[in-house]
């Protein structure tokens, strides 16, 4: 490695420059890479998903090579630290949060079991937008990530997608997924030819109507806009035809026999962004000379979707005219697979076009695909039981629950490289490839030196954090306090303002005069969908609550709230290791599964949150006595939602404590601080929306939150919850999900 190295450097690699050693190092790991043979099979899962929130990569490769030691050892012989040179590679934002990371932690794990799997997406130039903060708000700002040295491959390869009046070209990109001590599988990005970056103008504004020139240029965020509407679906067919003209070539390379195509390739369908692969497909092998039915019975076989929030908002459902403006072709397609169901079925609930000629996405995937899976035991549940009930009464035998995973190698040895070698030294390698033997650890329970030496990691991880946070975005935060985070998109249904109203409750108490035992530090870090009005007063609410309790002294040598800008996959890498609490309050039965909640459970903080999403899976792993629950059922909710029996404004005029709380927002300090209109209206929507229901759980929440506040302070006792909650994450790695993808839907 050495020589290596230094060749490309043209000098030593002590007397090389940081930035010259990470290009160095990047191409000397692809060129590894590229030398890991290629896992073969009869076959192939094709993972299709819009977003793809890989991270950086350069660990991550380093470690599945098995060479990360090597090189970490070597860069310090050499004076340099690895954790310094990586800070070069830029992240790429190729996801808006969990759906997309779930997809690259799956990438990671299919390669790692030696499955034939590729994922197909978009090489979008901006990725999701830079959040920067301006006056207590959020500006959006592009993220360039493409550079001259990156992982990105250009395959040679191209295609032709024809829309309407045009037709663009396609380019394949591609970047090696090499499995953990195994074969290495691909990453296909599409991008199209004639992007002009030069058409971006303010912040994240470009002109929408030139699909030549803006096609992949950013990731769509995920509250599209009308607008942005007809981008959306020139994405969504440029990604699909792309991927589904790649599968027929390689199919036909092999000399496959495209009538049984099922038996040689599955494409899983992530949420409902890549769901015109459906008619696509349909219309290249009618192309090829198959017949209608057969070939919807051909692609039925091979397709299979998840299915990733219950919110009626994000499914999607795309008018008929937007669909016949961007991809004509397909629209005879979607109408003759709509006519053929309403055949069979009079239920208007489970049609393809609605009567408002709207085309259901998830809809059509669950006719015409052949298995619907939720992402954790609640949410299928849920899934059958209510918002896709109709379906389950037809089609009972296609619906399946996979509950999410996590990679361990990202969100353990990569990014809790003390953790990770304490528990080798304890149990010894074995954890790495098969995750459920972390319960190995549940033998030291009892073990006084096991558990101190888990606090200690615990404080070093968390000076780590303070050092970065202080270096990039120059907070300050005080390591002897407990680290309560809570770090996810910002979304009423995920009530970051619950978290926010606790905030007030405490700083009222410390003004009151009654201090905590400890320190507290409250960390938030959230991007808000730019046209997501409420979601942006609630980063403007915590914002100014950052900056009344840093400015008063009387309060913040005990609390402080800070809001860390721009999260992403990197800053997760430090904040989830160094994390005490980790806050999971969605409203039961709105978050499908959470994957945030299984990376700090991996890294021994304990869970304060609701029976929601694999949260119920955790609370039944760790028991009673290991995770913090509170609030009201996903029953007791999807009931209030059916009798329309939930009204904040009672809330508010009964109960004196959530008057003040929420007053609190629009009192004279707080307004002297912040934009008056926004506080008005965030104040105004809690007490007379509040559709996520923020005022149900409040009191609950404020009352387990102090028991677990106070629980921190026996430091043997937590550490016992913390080391049971490491014993018991084994369950949640994606070797295991990916494992019973493999035995129920894909059987590669
Ligand atoms: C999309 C939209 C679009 C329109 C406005 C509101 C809205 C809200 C949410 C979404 C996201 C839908 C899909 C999604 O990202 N689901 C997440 O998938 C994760 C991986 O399965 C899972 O852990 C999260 O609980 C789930 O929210």
């Amino acid at each position: 490695m050495k020589r290596s190295l230094e060749q490309r450097l043209g000098t030593t690699i002590q007397q090389a420059d940081d930035r010259a050693v990470y290009d160095a190092l990047l191409a000397y790991t692809k060129e590894r890479l590229e030398k890991v043979p290629a896992i073969k099979g009869e076959k192939k899962v094709y993972y299709i998903s819009a977003e793809f929130l890989i991270g950086k990569l350069l660990s991550n490769n380093l470690i599945n090579l098995g060479i990360r030691n090597e090189a970490a050892g070597l860069l310090k012989q050499n004076g340099k630290n690895l954790e310094e040179i990586e800070e070069y590679e830029p992240e790429p934002s190729l996801g808006n949060g969990g759906l997309g990371r779930l997809a690259a932690c799956f990438l990671d794990s299919i390669a790692t079991l030696g499955l034939p799997g590729d994922g197909i997406g978009l090489n979008y130039h901006m990725g999701l937008f830079r959040q920067v903060f301006e006056n207590r708000r959020q500006k959006e700002t592009p993220n360039p990530w493409l550079e001259e040295n990156s992982w990105l491959t250009d395959t040679g390869i191209r295609f032709q997608v024809q829309f309407k009046n045009f037709s663009l070209t396609s380019k394949l990109y591609d970047i090696d997924i090499a499995g953990y001590d195994s074969g290495k599988n691909k990453l296909h990005l599409f991008d199209v030819e004639g992007l002009d970056e030069g058409i971006i103008s303010e912040g994240i504004s470009f002109d929408k109507k030139d699909i030549e020139k803006n096609l992949t240029l950013f990731l769509y965020p995920d509250d599209s806009d009308r607008e942005g509407h007809l981008l959306r679906i020139y994405q969504q067919y440029f990604m699909v035809s792309s991927g589904a003209q790649l599968i027929l070539k390689e199919l036909e390379e092999q000399g496959r026999d495209l009538r049984k195509m099922y038996d040689y390739a599955v494409i899983q369908i992530n949420d409902t962004h890549p769901s015109m692969i459906i008619p696509e497909l349909i219309r290249l092998l009618t192309q090829r000379g198959i017949a209608f039915d057969e070939a919807a019975e051909i692609v039925s076989r091979t397709c299979a979707y998840t299915n990733h929030t219950i919110l009626a908002e994000a499914l999607e459902k795309w008018p008929v005219s937007y669909l016949e403006e961007a991809v004509p072709y397909l629209m005879p397609i979607i109408r003759r697979l709509d006519e053929k169901i309403k055949e069979l079925y009079s239920d208007e609930q489970t049609a393809i076009i609605d009567k408002e000629n709207r085309v259901h996405m998830a809809n059509m995937d669950i006719h015409y695909g052949f298995s619907v899976n939720g992402v954790a035991a609640l949410h299928t549940e849920i899934l059958k039981s209510s918002e896709l009930k109709q379906f389950y009464a037809v089609y009972p035998e296609k619906f399946n629950n996979k509950t999410n995973g996590i990679t361990f190698r990202r969100w353990l040895m990569h990014c809790n490289s003390r953790l990770s070698a304490y528990i080798t030294e304890l149990i010894g390698e074995g954890w790495k490839k098969d995750a459920s033997k972390l319960e190995r650890l549940m033998k030291y329970t009892e073990d006084i030196q096991v558990l101190e030496k888990l606090h200690q990691i615990k404080a070093e991880n968390k000076r780590n954090l303070k050092r970065y946070l202080k270096e990039t975005q120059g907070l300050e935060v005080c390591e002897k306090s407990i680290f309560d985070i809570q770090v996810k998109r910002l979304h009423e249904y995920k009530r970051q303002q619950m978290n926010a109203l606790y905030a007030i409750y405490k700083y009222l108490e410390i003004k009151g005069g009654k201090k905590p035992k400890r320190p507290i530090t409250m960390i938030f870090g959230a991007k808000a969908a730019p046209a997501y009005t409420i979601a942006k007063d609630i980063i403007h609410l915590i914002l100014c609550l950052q900056e009344l309790i840093q400015r008063d002294s009387e309060v913040n040598p005990y609390l402080n709230v800070i809001m860390a800008e721009n999260y992403n996959v990197t800053l997760a890498e430090y904040l989830i290791p160094a994390c005490d609490i980790s806050e999971q309050i969605s409203l039961a039965s709105k978050e499908a599964s959470g994957t945030g909640n299984m990376k700090f459970m991996l890294n021994g903080a304990v869970t304060l949150g609701t029976e929601d999403g694999a949260n119920v899976e955790i609370h039944e792993l760790v028991g009673d006595e290991n995770i913090y629950v509170f609030g009201k059922s996903s029953k007791e909710v999807i009931d209030l939602y059916e009798s329309g029996g939930y009204r904040a404004v009672d809330y508010y005029i009964c109960d004196e404590q959530i008057r003040t709380l929420i007053n609190f927002i629009i009192s004279p300090q707080m307004l002297k601080i912040g934009d008056t209109y926004q506080l008005l209206r965030l104040h105004a929507e809690l007490i007379q929306k509040d559709w996520f229901m923020t005022l149900l759980d409040l009191k609950e929440y404020i009352a387990v939150k102090n028991h677990a506040y106070e629980e921190y302070e026996d430091e043997k006792a937590w550490s016992r919850k913390m080391l049971v909650n490491i014993a018991k994450a084994g369950y949640f790695s994606s070797d295991r999900t990916i494992a019973e993808y493999n035995k129920d839907i894909w059987r590669l």
